[in-house]
């Protein structure tokens, strides 16, 4: 029978997925100066003028614009220093996330 034997062919396959990253999101108000709206996106998110001047334009006007993406705890711990950086100069200025796809 030493011809007949078979191995078990069950093999464990490990499945590594990438955590989903998560956008922080920039939303329009009527209240806040666009240039403080610039001073947060380059203290916060280290942009540059240039950069933080087109997100804040992006938002200004269509309402929303996708500032970064992150893993889901560093896009919440950004998007709430943001949004308290604003809160605590008395401005509406609202940074929220969502999971990517
Ligand atoms: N709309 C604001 C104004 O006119 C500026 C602004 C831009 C506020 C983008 C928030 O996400 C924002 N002063």
């Amino acid at each position: 029978m030493a011809d007949t034997d078979t191995k078990p062919r069950t093999k464990v396959k490990t499945k590594v997925e990438r955590p989903r990253l998560h956008k922080v999101i920039l939303l329009n108000d009527d209240y806040t100066p666009r240039e403080f709206v610039i001073t947060v996106l380059k203290a916060e998110f280290r942009m540059t003028e240039g950069q933080a001047h087109k997100v804040m334009i992006t938002a200004h006007q269509r309402g929303a614009c996708v500032v970064a993406v992150f893993t889901k705890d560093v896009a919440e711990t950004k998007a709430t220093r943001a949004t308290d950086a604003g809160r605590a100069r008395g401005y509406p200025l609202l940074f929220t996330t969502e999971p990517e796809e």
